[in-house]
């Protein structure tokens, strides 16, 4: 019978992937742990009851009731929900009266390895400064773009004549070639996460990249693509330059066609303590594999903190003539970023300074974003591992798990069962719900409380399908998967496949890609943020991939995975 199961599983996991029609019911595409927390939803009917059948029998195995109706106030839907947390593994599809209302359901430990896997690999597809081989990426495979060994100093007017730097590798921030030390901070910090809090599995993945084959864990070697380029970065009085890219967004071309000349613009305070931070962390974790590298980012870690310290209030200005991002916004003070350096290199080197420096700085109770990185500091701190002392520990443990109630309740009560507040809705609102489901997820290793683990799965499954449009954010993920993104090398490469495992921006209200010439359909439906996004090229705002949205996304996915099946988290 074991064998039966799975075989049956994978013809209909293929079966499902031909499946685009919709049935009708919001759930994971993907699929749920056997321990999962699994609710259904769908639009409000007058039935009672849905029954779930085992596919492999045709038998009705479970009858769920549907909760009274409710209106999500984000789409302005009415809904009911089912509970079919019950269903243990197997495949199933839903009914009401008879009429099948879902897509397959898959219930099996290991349904997200290859998801977590991809949301990894895909790092490697946004390397700069090298090609990608066939070996490596498939028929994705392409020329090299940007060596980046002649960058200048926007504007040269402020530098010396001939002054450049040599800044190759890291990773392109998204849709853009651009390199930005802002958004790879939070982004290396989540991918080193995953490493820090399930090392032993982690430590075993492949990911078929170039360095595969060195003693060096892969998810390491992959991450070290985009540290030695953040190296690059550092100034030498310990400042670090905002960001590489050209004057202006090139047009939608591959990495070697896009040959105009690059500059690194301004150095920062919110960039130099980013670096500072993710130096320290990465100081630690690469000890073991590469001392000299270890020694390195600490060195250069201080020297950061030192000019943050020296230089509190460097905020980036957009030079006129420069339009490509900013990772910057009118709200930025430098305080969050200053406690993260603080906190992780008191971490990695337990001086007084560092301490001195993290009591200076209050928590806030904000979700971590490449705009403020506060929350990261309160994750170390609110980890009695970490040394630190007991009052410290304890207000981080509270305001952690602040933020968390706050989730969980509203995961628990709202008409979708998703830890989504109306705040969420902005540009990037997929990795504002991934981050969500970390912020619960840390919860849940403070406490071992389900229910908080129970809210990440919903941040999962929302990403997964469970949303009023019905789609999977996640390209090549589920029966109706984002197909068509706003990324350079997607719309460039004459594929139709998108490269695997890369997460949407999201729904919101922004609408700013929509102007004559660029997004011609008003995607936005006002008053209702979820429903606003449109899986067209044309729209940055809702439609564009990024490093620091796949990575809250691996880490979820990479976590649950982890969890269901056996390991127990940090
Ligand atoms: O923080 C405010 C919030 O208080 C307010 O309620 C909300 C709604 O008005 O706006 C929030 O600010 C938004 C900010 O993102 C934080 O979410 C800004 O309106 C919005 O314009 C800003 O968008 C940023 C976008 O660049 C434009 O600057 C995105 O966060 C950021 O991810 C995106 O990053 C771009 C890079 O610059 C270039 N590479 C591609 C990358 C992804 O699109
Ligand atoms: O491709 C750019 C994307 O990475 C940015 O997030 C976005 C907002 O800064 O800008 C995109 O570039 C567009 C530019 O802003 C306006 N002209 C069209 C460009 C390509 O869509």
């Amino acid at each position: 019978m074991k064998l039966l199961i799975p075989l049956i599983i994978m013809a209909a996991t293929i079966a499902n992937s031909q499946i685009t029609k919709s049935f009708g019911a919001r759930i994971n595409q993907l699929g749920y742990g056997e321990q999962a927390k699994k609710v259904l939803v769908y639009k409000a009917t007058d039935a009672q009851t849905v029954e779930f059948r085992d596919l492999s029998t045709g038998k009705t195995v479970l009858a769920s009731p549907l909760s009274a109706s409710a209106v999500w106030e984000h789409s302005g839907e009415a809904v009911r929900k089912a509970d079919f947390s019950g269903l243990k593994k197997g495949l199933y599809a839903a009914y009401i009266n008879g009429a099948r209302i879902s897509d397959n359901i898959v219930v099996q430990n290991d349904v997200y390895e290859d998801l977590y896997k991809a949301a990894l690999k895909w790092f490697y597809f946004q390397r700069a400064s090298t090609a990608l081989s066939p070996e490596f990426a498939g028929k994705w495979a392409r020329a090299a773009g940007h060596p980046d060994t002649s960058i200048y100093y926007f504007p040269e007017s402020e530098k010396p004549a001939n002054w450049k730097i040599s800044s190759p590798k890291g990773w392109y921030d998204a849709g853009d070639y651009g390199k930005y030390i802002v958004n790879s901070g939070i982004s290396v910090f989540t991918i080193l996460q995953l490493y820090e809090h399930f090392e032993k599995e982690v430590k075993k993945i492949s990911l078929n990249i170039p360095e595969s084959k060195s003693k060096t864990p892969d998810i390491l070697e992959e991450v070290r693509w985009n540290l030695d380029w953040m190296l690059t970065m550092q100034d030498s009085d310990g400042g670090v330059y905002h960001k590489l890219t050209t004057a202006r967004f090139c047009g939608h071309i591959m990495p070697d066609a896009d040959t105009a000349k690059r500059y690194v613009v301004m150095k920062t305070t919110p960039a130099t303590l980013d670096f500072a931070a993710v130096m320290a962390q990465a100081a630690r974790i690469y000890k073991p594999f590469d001392a000299k590298f270890s020694q390195k980012a600490l060195a250069a870690a201080e020297k950061a903190f030192e000019w943050g310290s020296k230089n509190p209030s460097v905020m980036f200005k957009q030079p006129d003539g420069v339009v490509t991002g900013q990772y910057h916004h009118g709200a930025e003070t430098g305080k969050d970023e200053y406690l993260w350096a603080a906190t992780e290199l008191y971490i990695s080197t337990k001086k007084d300074i560092y301490k001195q420096a993290i009591e200076s700085i209050p928590f806030n109770h904000n979700g971590p974003w490449w705009g403020d990185v506060n929350f990261l500091a309160v994750y170390r701190l609110a980890d009695s591992k970490n040394g630190f002392d007991k009052k410290l520990n304890k207000a981080a443990q509270d305001t952690l798990l602040s933020l968390a109630n706050k989730l969980r309740d509203i995961a628990e009560s709202s008409a979708y069962a998703l830890p989504i507040v109306k705040e969420n809705f902005v540009w990037g609102s997929n990795s504002v719900v991934a981050n969500n489901g970390i912020v619960l997820l840390h919860a849940y290793y403070l406490t071992k409380d389900k229910r908080y683990l129970d809210g990440a799965q919903r941040a999962l499954d929302y990403l997964l399908g469970a949303n009023p449009l019905d789609i999977s954010y996640v390209t090549g993920y589920g029966n109706r998967s984002m197909v068509d993104p706003h990324h350079r090398p997607s719309e460039a490469d004459g594929i139709v496949d998108p490269v695997p495992g890369m997460l949407a921006g999201g729904p919101h209200e922004g609408g700013q890609d929509i102007k004559p010439g660029n997004c011609e359909t008003n995607y936005v439906k006002k008053g209702k943020p979820a429903l606003s996004y449109i899986d067209h090229n044309c729209s940055y705002a809702s439609n564009e991939v990024a490093i620091n949205w796949n990575a809250p996304l691996a880490y979820l996915a990479g976590a649950l995975h982890f969890l269901n099946n056996g390991e127990k988290g940090p």
